[in-house]
């Protein structure tokens, strides 16, 4: 989100920087245009790029775990960004880079998660949310990582049943997003 922030701030500097040009060369006109296309694709293959966040994944991407075995979650990736594992229905999954303030998991997570659900900047007041029976096993459960100190891993264990099929994305980058198989 840092690095969004900053990207933001560099594009405006160069709107300004633009309008500035323009004032001093007159009958020229300088053109900004957005550009869409760009696909969509959960937890990308893409080889982990340092100075582009969209690169960031959870590796592995899908993972095997046994019903009650624990499961630790460590932000390895350098960017300086925390991360929030949330576990989510199919249909919740975000489908989009950008994730709508209606997602009903960040809706679920967000109060228990963040000291000021209206500005996440504000950072964690705890770090982890449990909606249903202890553990990993329904949708709202959560778990966040921080880029340092002692929140950089997270442990908890996986209460689903065997034969579950756990999905997730990260509240901060919609596009990670991974699969928990969890087996006897
Ligand atoms: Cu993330």
């Amino acid at each position: 989100m840092r690095r969004t922030v900053g990207a933001m701030a560099v594009a405006c500097a160069l709107v300004a920087a633009i309008a500035v040009t323009n004032a001093g060369a007159a009958g020229k006109t300088a053109v900004i245009k957005t550009k869409g296309g760009d696909t969509f694709a959960p937890n990308p293959k893409n080889p982990p790029n340092k100075l582009d966040i969209n690169h960031l994944q959870w590796a592995p991407g899908k993972i095997v775990v046994h019903s009650g075995e624990k499961l630790t979650i460590v932000d390895s990736d350098g960017e300086g960004d925390p991360h929030v594992l949330a576990i989510a229905l199919p249909k919740d999954l975000p489908k989009t880079p950008n994730l709508g303030p209606n997602n009903l998991v960040i809706r679920m997570i967000a109060p228990k998660l963040l000291i000021n659900p209206q500005n996440p900047q504000a950072g964690f007041k705890a770090y982890e949310s449990n909606a249903g029976p202890d553990g990993l096993n329904q949708e709202g459960d959560s778990l966040v990582i921080l880029p340092g100190g002692p929140h950089k891993t997270a442990t908890w264990f996986v209460s689903a049943k065997a034969g579950t099929t756990l999905r997730y994305f990260c509240a901060v980058h919609p596009w990670m997003q991974g699969i928990i198989k969890v087996v006897r």
